[in-house]
């Protein structure tokens, strides 16, 4: 019979470890000490504005969607404070490589929300988008984003710009080998690149738990050779302080980091789902009590810098702002069906040269 080694008594040669971070609780209370900007109560109202604008502007999308002005369309009800503490802590010069989820994140950076109408339309001049021209598109593919991210970072590295790529993807993307090896390779080169996941718990349907086997989505980082840190997703002001971290720390050459933000989908997935088939109302209804806007506004109204007229001042103007946007997008003519080509190649391949003059000619 084998004798039963004690592994046990075996020398531990590894250990890791993942931090969690938060500052505000569901009721605006404060968990911790928040750290020095959330002093700068203008920039944490430009969050909450930001937030604000965004989810209004998700109901107006899917409102289009219902009465067949629009395509299938992905809201980010409940999670608006990841893209928004995100996008809030690069600089310009900075890549935002943005999931088809991460509208907030766009807007911040200068989308025009009839360009994100454009897009989701089915018109590519939506991506000719007015936000930096260096940010990409967003991704519809999932986990794509992460090896061009790893790319662009390559490239900072090379020409030695201070400059960092900044790629949101979902908890279902981690399951993707395209994320593990940008994650791979990020780590070997120490890259300039902060990953974020935004784990809302869903991929369409597929619940965490079937995701993965892991304790967290952090650690994930750990085996790529860097660091991992869990963050309330639901919390901006913990979103913006862990981005303004991770992106200090790749700028400054020290390589790349991973950001798991837990929030929930408060939402189907897209207009195309109905997620009543797949998961509990009252599963839904029980995260309602952590969503991070009515959090930032308890925060700010306990700090007297916001007000049932300030509120109301700001759903008018986002109203506004929004049927402005609808009003351009709707009044947008349809593109010539040969415009069709124009994107894909920088010189158009023969074969289809001759299709768009057949398109152009007899169509
Ligand atoms: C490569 C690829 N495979 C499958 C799909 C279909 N698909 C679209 S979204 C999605 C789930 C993604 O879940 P997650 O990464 O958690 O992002 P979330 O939608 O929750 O924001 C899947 C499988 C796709 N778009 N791309
Ligand atoms: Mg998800």
């Amino acid at each position: 019979m084998t004798k039963n080694w004690p592994d046990n008594q075996l020398p531990v040669i590894a250990r890791f470890e993942v931090r969690y971070r938060n500052y505000l609780a569901p009721d605006g209370a404060i968990t911790r000490p928040p750290p020095a900007f959330a002093s700068d109560i203008g920039l944490l109202v430009s969050l909450y504005r930001a937030m604000v604008l965004v989810r209004a502007f998700d109901l107006k999308a899917v409102a289009l969607q219902r009465t067949g002005r629009l395509g299938t369309y992905a809201v980010s009800l409940g999670q608006e404070a990841v893209a928004v503490g995100v996008a809030s802590a690069m600089r310009d010069e900075d890549v935002l490589l943005p999931s088809y989820r991460d509208n907030a994140a766009m807007i911040w950076r200068g989308v025009k929300l009839e360009e994100i109408l454009l897009f989701w339309g089915g018109d590519e001049r939506g991506n000719h988008s007015s936000g930096p021209v260096h940010d990409f598109p967003c991704c519809v593919p999932v986990g794509s984003q992460a090896p061009h991210a790893a790319g662009v970072a390559y490239a900072f590295k090379l020409r030695r710009e201070p400059r960092v790529a900044v790629c949101l993807f979902g908890d279902g993307a981690t399951s993707k080998g395209d994320v593990f090896e940008a994650m791979n390779f990020a780590g070997v080169h120490k890259l300039p690149v902060v990953f974020v996941i935004t784990n809302n718990q869903w991929a369409i349907s597929v619940p965490l738990r079937l995701q993965t086997a892991s304790e967290t989505l952090a650690q994930k980082a750990i085996a790529a050779g860097f660091i991992g840190e869990q963050v309330d997703g639901n919390d901006a002001v913990a979103m913006h302080a862990a981005a303004t971290e991770a992106i200090a720390a790749a700028r400054d050459g020290r390589g790349p980091r991973l950001i798991e933000a837990v929030t929930y989908r408060l939402g189907d997935h897209t207009t195309a789902d109905d997620a009543a088939r797949y998961r509990p109302p009252e599963e839904v209804q029980a995260r309602w009590k952590d969503e991070p806007i009515g959090r930032l506004r308890a925060y700010l109204v306990g700090r007297n810098a916001w007000d049932k007229a300030k509120e109301e001042q700001l759903v008018a103007e986002c109203q506004t702002r929004i049927a402005a946007a609808v009003e351009r997008y709707l009044a947008t003519g349809p593109r010539a069906p040969e415009t069709m080509f124009d994107h894909l190649y920088a010189t158009l391949p023969p074969v289809y040269a001759a299709q768009r003059r057949d398109v152009e000619e007899n169509h």
